[in-house]
């Protein structure tokens, strides 16, 4: 397979309304960090539900932390968008509290990253996608991922030191790759 890996992250509001793991009993519990910044929202009951969608396509996570970004950085992160009138707003919000930042792994997962998130404006995002699934407006769409090889590079390399990225081998690769 044609390996690639993309950037994908749960903006503030994903991890605050519980929708990144679904079963916190067990996932939770096996994390300290995420139980200490998790319980105080009040909705744990499917946290897992974001990163569930990409580990059963079949993708690999090769990369998981929990960080609240700073101010310039997330400006770094959206530096292409800093013309538009939404620019400021934006990244005040995606500063504004714990982030989950991730690297995906798999034979087309930035393009397809990209499908299984759904359109920008939740309100255009088809019923099956993330953002169609569990969003309702722009400034509040729960997740990030990379929009093409370039920006994957470069989101992975600014969100990940080379050591924080695992290469496995999944034993369930040779089902999923043949
Ligand atoms: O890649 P994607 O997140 O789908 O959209 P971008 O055009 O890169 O915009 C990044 C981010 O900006 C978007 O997820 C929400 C926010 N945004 C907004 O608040 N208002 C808009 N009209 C367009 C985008
Ligand atoms: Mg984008």
């Amino acid at each position: 397979p044609q390996m690639e890996r993309t950037f994908i992250a749960i903006k503030p509001d994903g991890v605050q309304r519980g929708l990144v793991i679904d079963r916190p009993n067990k996932f939770i519990a096996s994390c300290s960090l995420l139980r200490k910044i998790l319980k105080p929202s009040g909705y744990n009951n499917q946290i897992s539900e974001i990163i569930s969608r990409f580990e059963r396509k079949g993708f690999k996570l090769v990369g998981i932390k929990i960080m609240v970004p700073s101010k310039g950085f997330t400006q770094k992160h959206y530096h292409d968008l800093k013309e538009k009138p939404f620019f400021n707003g934006l990244c005040n919000f995606l500063s504004s509290g714990p982030v989950v930042a991730m690297v995906w792994e798999g034979e087309g997962v930035i393009r397809y990253g990209r499908k299984l998130i759904g359109a920008t404006d939740p309100q255009k995002s088809e019923p099956g996608t993330i953002r169609g699934d569990l969003a309702v407006v722009v400034g509040r769409n729960i997740i990030h991922g990379s929009d093409g090889p370039e920006s994957a590079k470069d989101e992975i390399s600014m969100w990940f030191k080379p050591e924080e990225l695992v290469s496995y081998t999944n034993n369930a690769d040779k089902w999923i790759y043949g």
